[in-house]
C-alpha cells in the first residue's frame, strides 16, 4: 500500500468515484437486462474496475484506447459519457453508437476509444494499426491495448506483439488476467501461466502488477507509458484480477469454487480503497456518501435519458452498413 501515500486524497476520492460509477453502472445494468430492456450478451466487470481505471489515469487527452466484449468499464473511465453509453445498452438512436453497437461493440472516435471487440484477440491487430499510424500521424499519442489472458492464445496476440516490438510501436499491451477465459483455467490452456513473461520472447520489457489496486495499477501503468509514450517502443502491462461475476450474465459456473470466489472478493478494489482512506484519514464517511449520492444521481439520470431515447424504425437497418457503399456491379459479383 506504500504507493498509496504517495496520492494525495483528492485523487484517492477520485479514482474511488471513477470505479463506483463503474460497478454502479453495471449493477443498474443487470436489472435492466432482467427487466429485458438490455438485450443480447452482457459481460460485466465486477472486480476489475481497477485496473481500467488504473490505466486510464495514466493515459493523456489524445491517446487511443482498444478494449474487448467487457468494456462498460473502460469506455467510462475514457470519458465516453454515462447517459450515451446506458442509452447505446438499450440499443437507442442517441447512444453513443446510434444503438447500433451494444453492450459489447461501445466506441466512440471522439475520446479516441476504439471498441468493443465481440472477437477474442480480435482488438490486438487493431491496437497495432492505430499505434502504425500514430507513430507517424500523431507521435506522442499511444494506444492502449486491453484483453484477457484468454487472448493470449490467439495467433493475432503473438503476430500483434512481433510487429510491436519490430517496429517500436507506442503500444502498451494490458493483459487482464482474471484466471478463467469463460470456463477454461489459465493453467489448463497456457505453458507459461505468468502471463507477462510471454513478452520476453518479443524482447518486450513488461509488469506483472495486483490489479485489485487502484494505485498499484495506476503506478505500473505510469511507468509502461513513460517507456512507450519516450519512443522505446511497446511495453507488456499484466494486471492480476478477477472477475466477480460470471463469464456473461449465466454461467453455472462449475469452473471454481465458492470460497475461491469468496478470496478474491475479500480484496474487492472498492471496499479495499474505501477502508484505506477511512482508516487513514484520507476520506470520511460523509464524503464517501457524497461521492455515492452523486454516482446515484448520474445514474437515474443516465438511464432517464436511455429510457427516452428512441429506437430506430427497422426501416433504417441497413443504413451505415458498409454494403450500401459498394457499386452495384461488384455487389452482383461482376470485375470492376
Ligand atoms: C476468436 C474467438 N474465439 C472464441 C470466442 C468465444 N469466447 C468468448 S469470450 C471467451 C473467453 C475469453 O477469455 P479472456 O480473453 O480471458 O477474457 P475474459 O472473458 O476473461 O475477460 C471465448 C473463448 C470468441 N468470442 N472469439
Amino acid at each position: 500500500m506504500n504507493t498509496r501515500l504517495h496520492a494525495d486524497r483528492a485523487h484517492l476520492q477520485h479514482l474511488y468515484r471513477a470505479m463506483l460509477r463503474i460497478r454502479r453502472f453495471e449493477a443498474r445494468c443487470v436489472e435492466l437486462y432482467q427487466d429485458r430492456k438490455i438485450r443480447g450478451f452482457l459481460h460485466l466487470y465486477d472486480g476489475e474496475e481497477a485496473v481500467a481505471v488504473g490505466v486510464m489515469e495514466a493515459l493523456q487527452a489524445g491517446d487511443a484506447v482498444v478494449a474487448t466484449y467487457r468494456e462498460h468499464g473502460q469506455a467510462l473511465a475514457c470519458g465516453v459519457p454515462m447517459d450515451r453509453l446506458m442509452a447505446e445498452m438499450l440499443g437507442k438512436a442517441e447512444g453513443c453508437c446510434r444503438g447500433r453497437g451494444g453492450s459489447m461493440h461501445v466506441f466512440d472516435v471522439q475520446r479516441r476509444f476504439f471498441g468493443g471487440n465481440a472477437i477474442v484477440g480480435g482488438g490486438l491487430p487493431v491496437a497495432a494499426g492505430i499505434a502504425l499510424a500514430d507513430q507517424r500521424l500523431r507521435p506522442g499519442a499511444i494506444t492502449a491495448c486491453f484483453f484477457g489472458e484468454g487472448a493470449v492464445t490467439e495467433g493475432a496476440f503473438h503476430e500483434t506483439m512481433n510487429l510491436a516490438s519490430i517496429w517500436k510501436l507506442p503500444l502498451l499491451f494490458v493483459c487482464e488476467n482474471n484466471l478463467y477465459a469463460m470456463g477454461m483455467p489459465v493453467a489448463d490452456a497456457e505453458a507459461q501461466t505468468a502471463i507477462h513473461r510471454k513478452a520476453e520472447a518479443y524482447r518486450m520489457p513488461s509488469e506483472s502488477v495486483d490489479g485489485m489496486e487502484a494505485i498499484a495499477v495506476e503506478a505500473a501503468a505510469a511507468r509502461a507509458v513513460e517507456h512507450v509514450r519516450s519512443g522505446q517502443g511497446p511495453f507488456f502491462l499484466e494486471c492480476r484480477t478477477y472477475r466477480f461475476r460470471a463469464h456473461s450474465m449465466f454461467d453455472a459456473q462449475g469452473y471454481r469454487t465458492r470460497e475461491e470466489v469468496q478470496a478474491w472478493k475479500d480484496r474487492d478494489p472498492l471496499e479495499r480503497l474505501r477502508r484505506w482512506m477511512l482508516d487513514n484519514h484520507q476520506a470520511t464517511e460523509t464524503q464517501l456518501a457524497e461521492i455515492g449520492n452523486a454516482v446515484e444521481q448520474e445514474l437515474a439520470a443516465a438511464v432517464a435519458f436511455a429510457e427516452a431515447g428512441t429506437l430506430e424504425p427497422v426501416a433504417d437497418l441497413e443504413r451505415y452498413v458498409l454494403m450500401d457503399t459498394v457499386p452495384q456491379d461488384a455487389r452482383e459479383g461482376n470485375p470492376a
